[in-house]
């Protein structure tokens, strides 16, 4: 569709032309620029600058081979990713994706994304992201390890605790961090904190594991408290059953909400007495099984294989937590006639356009994940922190940290939607307060990039 504003709709109409393959990243993108109408308007210099065309393209994309051998003594062959978007506020900073469908595509939509997260946290990051086809399910720790190495031996040239600090994000948890740690500092010599998500024994911080799940729930929760709501006696449907969906569940819980529905990407369980997370804990952190197992834990509980059907559980607060598009316009229909009050976003991108208009449109209240899932990466910029000054924090200092920085998002998203006469959109709030910040400090430091 096109945008209300000719330099705004020229920029993209110019990117849509050039990568007309890379529908993620252009979704991304469009989503972002259609809420940015009134803030080019207000100043002539966005404009003037060509914020808007420079902040769409990435400062530096690397692709590159990973082979490595499997246990067979095959040699495979995987690519690998690492977009630097933007570094106006900080050094680039942003997760490692490691799964099957991963593209430039789907990486130029999550760096793009976490240019303007990373603003919202307060902190020093820019905005990357990275990854690589590779999935680690099904492989053999001795894989992972050689495939991490292999992924490390070239990456380790383009970042560094100043220039570029990775972490994890679908596929990349301790383990592989642990791995690419460890090569990073056998082939550097050096003992830096470039890569954040680390174990509590070599430089990680307490809390980070939790900390996209907590920190999504404190989000979630401020918005309720500001639209005379909470969590208290609602039943909330979590997609996924990774690292953000186990850690909203624990705290969706203790915030008095019951959480009734969960997934992986084979299918979907319902447990109406409500999903213990440390359950989930159990089949995918330890035992690396698949959701329908939880019946062999509560054989009271539901299983239905396919992921879209979770959302037509009957329930009050929706928090995707899996994967991109996870929520198309049918899912959104269904939520809102199960009278759902309110949409969430843990995972990165989780509703597509059409899903959003019919959220936004029937009144439910709705965070886009730049916001509201934050959290993670703003721990991760707690964690570099501590490195930094050799010293690590209490998880109470740190989660009380990450909960502070979740209410300042959620007050400058509606601050900004307000001031840009759109008050209580936390979509149009994130994507302004979070360019304002990137767009004025690429302005004072000029066309460097
Ligand atoms: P994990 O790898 O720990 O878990 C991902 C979960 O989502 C798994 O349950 C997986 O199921 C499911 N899933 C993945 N792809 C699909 C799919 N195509 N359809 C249905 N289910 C799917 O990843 P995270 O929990 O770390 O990440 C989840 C989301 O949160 C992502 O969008 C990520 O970008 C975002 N995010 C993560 C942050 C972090 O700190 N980790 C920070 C901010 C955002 P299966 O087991 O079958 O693969
Ligand atoms: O999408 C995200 O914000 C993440 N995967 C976390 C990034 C980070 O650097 O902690």
């Amino acid at each position: 569709m096109a945008i209300n504003n000719a330099y705004l709709n020229s920029v993209y109409e110019d990117l849509a032309a050039r990568y007309a393959e890379q529908s993620e990243f252009l979704e991304a993108v469009h989503e972002v620029l259609e809420t940015l109408v009134p803030v080019v308007e207000s100043d002539p210099r966005y404009e003037q600058q060509n914020i808007i065309g420079r902040i769409v393209e990435p400062e530096r994309t690397v692709i590159f081979r990973v082979p490595w051998v499997d246990d067979n003594g095959k040699v495979q062959v995987n690519r690998g990713y690492r977009v630097q978007f933007n570094s106006a506020i900080g050094p680039y900073k942003g997760g490692l994706r490691f799964r099957e469908n991963v593209n430039l595509s789907i990486i130029k939509f999550l760096g793009f994304e976490q240019i303007f997260k990373n603003a919202l946290t307060t902190l020093p990051m820019g905005g990357g992201k990275g990854g690589s086809d590779f999935d680690p399910k099904g492989k053999s720790d001795g894989e992972v390890m050689r495939f991490c190495q292999s992924f490390m031996t070239e990456l380790c040239k383009h970042i560094g605790p100043d220039t570029d600090v990775p972490a994890g994000d679908i596929g990349v948890g301790g383990r592989e961090i642990g791995y690419m740690f460890g090569q990073y500092k056998r082939l550097t010599n050096s003992w830096t904190g470039v890569l954040t998500g680390k174990g509590l024994t070599y430089g990680g911080s307490l809390a980070r594991t939790e900390a996209t799940g907590f920190g999504l729930c404190y989000f979630a929760n401020a918005q309720l408290k500001a639209n005379s709501q909470s969590f208290e006696g609602k039943d909330v449907i979590i997609s996924g059953s990774g690292n953000v969906a186990i850690y909203a569940n624990q705290k969706a819980t203790q915030l008095g909400g019951k959480v009734i529905a969960m997934s992986d990407s084979n299918g979907y369980i319902v447990d109406e007495n409500g999903i213990d997370y440390k359950v989930i804990q159990v089949i995918k952190e330890q035992k690396q099984a698949r959701i329908s197992t939880y019946l062999d834990y509560v054989p009271t509980a539901k299983y239905v294989p396919g992921c879209s059907g979770i959302w037509t559980v009957k329930a009050d607060i929706a928090l995707p937590c899996a994967t991109q598009n996870e929520i198309d316009e049918d899912s959104a229909k269904a939520l809102v006639a199960n009278g759902v009050v309110g949409v969430f976003e843990g995972s990165n991108m989780p509703c597509t356009p059409e899903a959003i208009a019919v959220i936004k449109g029937n009144g439910l209240l709705y965070s886009p994940g730049k916001a509201s899932n934050a959290g993670g990466v703003a721990t991760s910029g707690l964690e570099m922190s501590q490195n930094s000054e050799r010293l690590s924090w209490t998880f109470e200092e740190v989660d009380s940290k990450l909960q502070g920085i979740m209410e300042s998002i959620y007050a400058a998203c509606a601050d900004a939607a307000k001031k840009y006469g759109m008050p209580g959109d936390i979509q149009a709030g994130a994507n302004i307060a979070g360019f304002l910040k990137v767009a004025d400090a690429m302005l004072a430091q000029g066309v460097c990039y």
